[in-house]
Formats: structure tokens, C-alpha cells, sequence
């Protein structure tokens, strides 16, 4: 019994400095060690044994498993540690190869957006947001605009039903604030607007406006004409002159647009100002004596100056953008002169 201890220890130390993995391992320790391994089958003979004998094989025995055991630890650790070495290695990354990362930049509208929003808060103004799919209450009617105005034309308009309908303008937005909030007031729409217009160069069915709304006591043309000029010299430059023109629209009353001196040629007529020296920029007026009574105000009391921008026209204008559809194109090249 001696010599087979002996035998299978020899042979399981020779079989072990061979094993390359763990289940080789795992496998040979279940072969020797394991509850019908071969030390087991071996001692099984151990009830022949003379008792002088018995305690003699049994202490032999007992050595050669702790002695495996201990080698069998031995080379898990050996090969764990080996295999942690290889896969360190496969997952080796050389932090030092240059790499060639292109990092995002904002939209040119986010960034006209941002610019014109700063602006506006900086003067006081809040900034106010809504659906964009209206009642056609909202968007025409408290506005002073009647069923038969020309800026409700189905043409122009997207409809859902016939009383909703997709915004053509934010000021829809402004109304549903006055009916929550007395003046004094003085807030900012931007948001997105639709009309039912075909892509060019200049339209969009969809595009983004500001508009603005201030209603308090006492307002004038000149508090109107203050800080829109304020507006145009800290969005384009001090040196920008500015001018406003009579205009139309239902729910402002007088109502103007502004022109700002031409950004290419500063005023002396050129290509981008059709050699007129001006720019179109905006629309603004006094607010309609109308909507303010459609919205339980007292037109006698209360009065206030509104205007309204699109934002891709700001855009266009301050970058020398001269195609709109540039801008929802996503084309790389192009966003990315924008930092
Ligand atoms: C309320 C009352 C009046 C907003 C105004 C304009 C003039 C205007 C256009 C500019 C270019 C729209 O994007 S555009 O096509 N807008 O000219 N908007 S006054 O007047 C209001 C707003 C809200 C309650």
C-alpha cells in the first residue's frame, strides 16, 4: 500500500506540473483527491492492514493528501496569476495613440436663440412657452384676426380640425399668459411656428420665432423703439443705425417693421440689401386695443408694445447665411464653423 501511495503521488505531482489550465487541474484534483478518487480506492484497502501497520499508512496517507493539496493550491495560484497576465495584456490600451475626435458644437439657431433670450432677460423680459398645436381661438381670434382676415387662408395655415390647428405664430402663447397673469408683464415667446409654404431658399413649413409682449400703464411708441434699438445694437453692434417703417397687422395698432443698416455694406447699398442700404428685421406695434379687451383688460387702463422676430432671419442675417435649408440639413461641414 506503501508503494502505491507513494506511486500515486509521483504520478499526480507529474501530471500536475503538466496542467495548463484550470479544468485540467480541476479534473486531476477530482481524479485523486475527490470523494471516489483514487487516495480513496487506495485507503479502502487500509481494512487489511495489521493494527502495527494501520497507523503507519494511515499518518502516510494523510501527508501525501495534505502535501497534494498544498501543491494544488500552489498551481491554481500559479496559473490565476497567469491568466490575469494574459488578459491584462489582450486588454491593453495605448492611451498615447493620437486619436482623431470630433467634438459637437451648438446649432447656429441654438446659439441665435441663447443670444437673443440673454438679451431680452437682461432687460427684464420672462421667457414663456406653449403648444404648438393651437385652438384657432388662440392663435387668430383673441388676436384680432376674423375668420375672413387674409392670414388665416387655409393656404397658409396647417389644420387639424377646424378649430385646431398647428401655431403659425407664438403668440398664442402671450394670450394664454395675459389670461393668467395682470399686468405689468413683460415676457418672451421663442418657439417653433408652421406654415403651409414650399422649401426655398427663404421659406420654411416650419421655423422659429421670438415674440415679445410688454402691457403696463403709460407705454409709447418710444418705449417700443428703445428696446428694440437696444436689442439690434447688442445682437449686431453699436454701429448698426436702425429705422422703422408703417406696416399692418391685425393685432398691433400702429404697427411697424425695423430695418437695421445693412450688415454687408453698412448702408451703402449693396447685393445682400438689394441697394436699398437696409435690412428687414422685425415686426412690432402698439397692442391692439382688441386683444387686450379679448383677454379682460381695459384698453383705457392698460396698454403695451409687442413684436415678433424669426429666428433663422436673425440667424441668416448675423452669419451671412443666405439658404435657409441649411440650417435643417444637419450637414456636418456646415455646422461645425459654428464654436
Ligand atoms: C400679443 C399681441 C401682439 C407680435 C408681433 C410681429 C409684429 C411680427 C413677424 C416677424 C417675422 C412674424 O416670424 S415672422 O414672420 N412678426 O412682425 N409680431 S407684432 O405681436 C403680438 C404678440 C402677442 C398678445
Amino acid at each position: 500500500m506503501k508503494e502505491d501511495l507513494m506511486r500515486l503521488k509521483e504520478k499526480t505531482l507529474e501530471i500536475l506540473s503538466r496542467s495548463k489550465n484550470m479544468d485540467e487541474l480541476n479534473d486531476l484534483r477530482v481524479k485523486v483527491l475527490g470523494k471516489k478518487g483514487e487516495l480513496t480506492q487506495i485507503l479502502r484497502g487500509m481494512a487489511n492492514l495489521t493494527s502495527e501497520e494501520r497507523p503507519v499508512i494511515g499518518k502516510l496517507a494523510n501527508e501525501i493528501k495534505e502535501n497534494l493539496e498544498n501543491k494544488f493550491s500552489e498551481k491554481t495560484q500559479i496559473l490565476k496569476k497567469a491568466l490575469q497576465e494574459k488578459k491584462m495584456e489582450q486588454e491593453f490600451i495605448d492611451i498615447t495613440i493620437p486619436s482623431k475626435i470630433s467634438l459637437g458644437s451648438r446649432h447656429p439657431l441654438t446659439l441665435v436663440l441663447d443670444e437673443i433670450r440673454d438679451i431680452f432677460t437682461g432687460l427684464g423680459y420672462q421667457v414663456v412657452e406653449g403648444p404648438e398645436i393651437e385652438l384657432d381661438y388662440y392663435n387668430f381670434e383673441a388676436l384680432n384676426t376674423p375668420p375672413d382676415h387674409p392670414a388665416r387662408d387655409v393656404q397658409d395655415t396647417f389644420y387639424i380640425t377646424d378649430k385646431i390647428l398647428l401655431r403659425t405664430q407664438t403668440s398664442p402663447v402671450q394670450v394664454r399668459t395675459m389670461e393668467k397673469q395682470q399686468p405689468p408683464l413683460k415676457i418672451i415667446a421663442p418657439g417653433r411656428v408652421f406654415r403651409s409654404d414650399a422649401v426655398d431658399a427663404t421659406h420654411s413649413p416650419m421655423f422659429h420665432q421670438v415674440e415679445g409682449l410688454t402691457v403696463g400703464e403709460g407705454f409709447t411708441m418710444g418705449d417700443l423703439k428703445g428696446t428694440l434699438v437696444t436689442f439690434v445694437q447688442e445682437m449686431f453692434g453699436y454701429d448698426r443705425k436702425a429705422r422703422f417703417r408703417p406696416h399692418f397687422f391685425p393685432f398691433t395698432e400702429p404697427s411697424a417693421e425695423m430695418d437695421i443698416s445693412c450688415i454687408a455694406c453698412h448702408g451703402e447699398g449693396c447685393r445682400v440689401c438689394s441697394y436699398t442700404g437696409w435690412l428687414e428685421i422685425l415686426g412690432c406695434g402698439m397692442v391692439h386695443p382688441n386683444v387686450l379687451r379679448n383677454v379682460g383688460l381695459d384698453p383705457e387702463k392698460v396698454n403695451g408694445f409687442a413684436f415678433g422676430m424669426g429666428v433663422e432671419r436673425i440667424a441668416m442675417l448675423k452669419y451671412g447665411i443666405n439658404d435657409l435649408r441649411l440650417f435643417y440639413e444637419n450637414d456636418i461641414r456646415f455646422l461645425e464653423q459654428f464654436q
